[in-house]
């Protein structure tokens, strides 16, 4: 074992020449055949910090050599770097003085899992959703020419960000521009979380086959014996041609850009060429460029590399045999809830057909898949051609569930607006990891999807209180015969019995779970069982609590919630999404309408970022537990009586 195997078991920095590179400044002070030893060292050690806290192991491994090759050439910060996602940035967050905040990456204080501007100078770009790098490199690039710096910008996207509609429209503006100081670097290693899908994967990896090598050569050495002299030079540019038709690169020459590789990810000595080239191409005025990088997810660390997609994000593991701590027995996950609900209803109905945007794991699909394998799409990272495609499988009458993190439907507004509510399509959306998402942090949080769903004519929006009331709105979802949303948690459900038999809930029509007289709390979604324990610790009290699940935030239950506020006359509303344009903006409204002048007090996530934490933990911070319910109901009573 070499002292910077990954799997030794050195501890972290032992020997190491990353102990004294606190800046890209450092990288570039060493001796180019060091470079390759600080790739090895990075590679340890990721492989040992994220043993210890988790985090994006597999992606972070595949690009440490196209990081420590393009800080050493390049002049980052100053030529800009943009990581696509971020996730993939570990090396670069240790390059750039952040080694020491991987023991709390992702949690409360702690670094970010993905690039930050306000962690590092270094972050020119912030992420956490994919596809964006290429739009955000080029304005940078044509504000480095207005401004007459003599800079570059370069962006590194994976094959997987790259299916991203945005990486298409930035390569396409790109080429129009001729943007003489940008680099597109593809990290192609086949994978996006899952195997990458479509038919540019399929382009991306065309290769020779050795035989086909051969039989070509062989025609070509044949050919070029019977030619007459003055012909040679254009069987010879016939040659030329068919390798670059065969070639990746003829896509990207067709955009305009110039087209560089395939060359070895995983190779410092090729990279540090390749990109010195490069840099020599660019002040010679031949940009756009893309580098075409092969590489292999996980590199370096043999458990990750044979399995990149269960080591793609982890939970904190033993680095000799990779194992990591089985998940503790638990009550079934939303996520699984709703894909065993979806297949048992697909196997009665088969006009369902289930959509994802590459994330089969993440929404549960990929057990869909398994079983019906016909009626699985998985997209690529396209959420809005993931909407429009369902609306289209809904114009021809088949009941499309598109599966999306609450987070990732943002990117598809106008699809969700314009292609599905305005036509009144039969679309249902499976919103995963609506909430707070713990250690992913503010780029991830599903608190958004309340308020820009409730404002679309048509649509039918919901949350369960419990896992098995997601089985039910999921049915009744699918029954409804317009557009219909679930949104529901990340993590466990609640462990509560599930009901046999599948029922449709009548849309509109909110739950009464306990009746009281001195406030009622309306709540959306699973909150209503802290909203219910707080009830029952302020009977103890003396105060009567009516506690409502809301079921659904469109169409408002506005009669009950109306009547109970009438006789109780202090309302407080309950919601794990941002409070403005929220559920409790919603009661706001209904009661305005009504002429109910009750106090209200909407509990519900402020209007500031979250950043990555312990859920739990931010719920309490924001009153959203039992205490905090508790509280709330107290003040609005007291607001009563004065
Ligand atoms: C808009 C959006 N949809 C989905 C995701 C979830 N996601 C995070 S990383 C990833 C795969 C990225 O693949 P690739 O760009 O090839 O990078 P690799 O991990 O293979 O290095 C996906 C789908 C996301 N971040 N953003």
């Amino acid at each position: 074992m070499s002292p910077h195997d990954p799997n030794s078991r050195l501890p972290v920095g032992t020997g190491s020449l990353l102990e004294a590179i606190a800046s890209p400044e450092d990288l570039r002070r060493l001796p180019r055949e060091q470079v390759k030893r600080v790739a090895e060292e990075l590679h340890a050690e990721i492989v040992q910090r994220v043993s210890r806290t988790g985090g994006h192991l597999a992606s972070s491994l595949g690009a440490v050599e196209l990081i420590t090759a393009i800080h050493y050439v390049f002049d980052t910060p100053r030529d800009r770097l943009v990581l696509d996602v971020g996730h993939q940035g570990y090396a670069h967050k240790m390059l750039t003085g952040r080694r020491t905040g991987f023991e709390r990456i992702g949690q409360e204080q702690g670094i970010s899992k993905f690039l930050r501007r306000s962690e590092s100078p270094y972050d020119a770009f912030g992420a956490g959703h994919a596809g964006t790098s290429i739009s955000a490199a080029l304005g940078m690039a044509r504000a480095i020419q207005h401004q007459g710096r003599p800079n570059v910008a370069l962006a590194l996207i994976g094959d997987g960000g790259m299916t991203a509609g945005m990486a298409f429209e930035a390569l396409n503006h790109a080429g129009m521009l001729q943007q003489k100081n940008l680099v597109v670097v593809l990290n192609d290693n086949e994978m996006s979380i899952s195997p990458n899908v479509g038919a540019l994967s399929s382009y991306l990896s065309r290769k020779l086959s050795a035989p086909m090598v051969r039989r070509m050569k062989g025609w070509a050495k044949e050919f070029l014996g019977t030619m007459p002299g003055d012909m040679l030079h254009w069987a010879q540019k016939a040659e030329e041609s068919l390798k670059v038709f065969f070639s990746p690169g003829l896509l990207f020459e067709a955009l305009a850009f110039k087209y560089v590789g395939p060359v070895q990810g995983h190779r410092v000595d090729v990279l540090l060429e390749t990109f010195e080239n490069v840099k020599e191409m660019l002040a010679a005025g031949d940009g756009p460029i893309l580098v075409h990088a092969i590489t292999a997810k996980g590199h370096g660390y043999e458990p990750a590399e044979r399995d990149p997609l269960t080591y793609h994000g982890v939970t904190p593991f033993e680095i000799e045999s990779g194992r990591m701590a089985p998940s503790k027995p638990g009550p079934p996950s939303y996520t699984g809830v709703f894909a065993q609900t979806l297949i048992r209803l697909a196997k009665e109905d088969p006009r369902i057909v289930a959509i994802t945007a590459a994330m089969p794991g993440g929404t549960g699909l990929d057990r869909f898949q398994r079983e019906l394998p016909s009626r699985f799409y998985d997209v690529g990272i396209a959420e809005q051609h993931a909407v429009t495609f369902a609306a289209g499988l809904a114009v021809e009458g088949m009941k499309p569930v598109a599966a999306i993190y609450s987070t990732f439907l943002q990117r598809a507004y106008d699809q969700v607006v314009h292609d599905v509510c305005l036509q009144n399509l039969d679309v249902t959306f499976a919103l995963d990891r609506a909430g707070l998402v713990g250690a992913d942090g503010a780029t991830h949080q599903g608190l958004y999807d309340v308020a820009f769903l409730r404002t679309i004519p048509n649509l039918v929006v919901m949350a369960p209180k419990d896992e098995n009331e997601l089985q039910h709105m999921l049915a009744t979802a699918i029954a409804h015969p317009g557009p219909a949303a679930i949104r529901y948690p990340r993590g466990n459900g609640l462990g509560v019995p599930m009901d046999p038999d599948l029922k449709t809930l009548p849309v509109g029509e909110s739950e009464l779970l306990r009746d009281g007289d001195d406030a009622v709390v309306v709540a959306l979604g699973t909150l209503a069982h802290p909203a219910l324990e707080a009830a029952a610790e302020l009977a103890a009290d003396g105060v009567s609590v009516a506690v409502v699940n809301a079921r659904f935030a469109k169409p408002l239950d506005v009669a009950r919630i109306v009547a109970l506020a009438k006789r109780c006359g202090a309302v407080v509303t309950v919601e794990e999404a941002a409070a403005m344009g929220g559920f409790g903006g919603a009661v706001l409204e209904a009661l305005a309408e009504a002429g109910v002048g009750a106090p209200v007090k909407s509990l519900a996530v402020p209007d500031r970022l979250i950043e990555h934490g312990n859920p739990a933990k931010q719920l309490a911070s924001l009153g959203l537990d039992v205490a905090g319910i508790a509280n709330a109901v107290r003040e609005t009573v007291a607001r009563k009586a004065r």
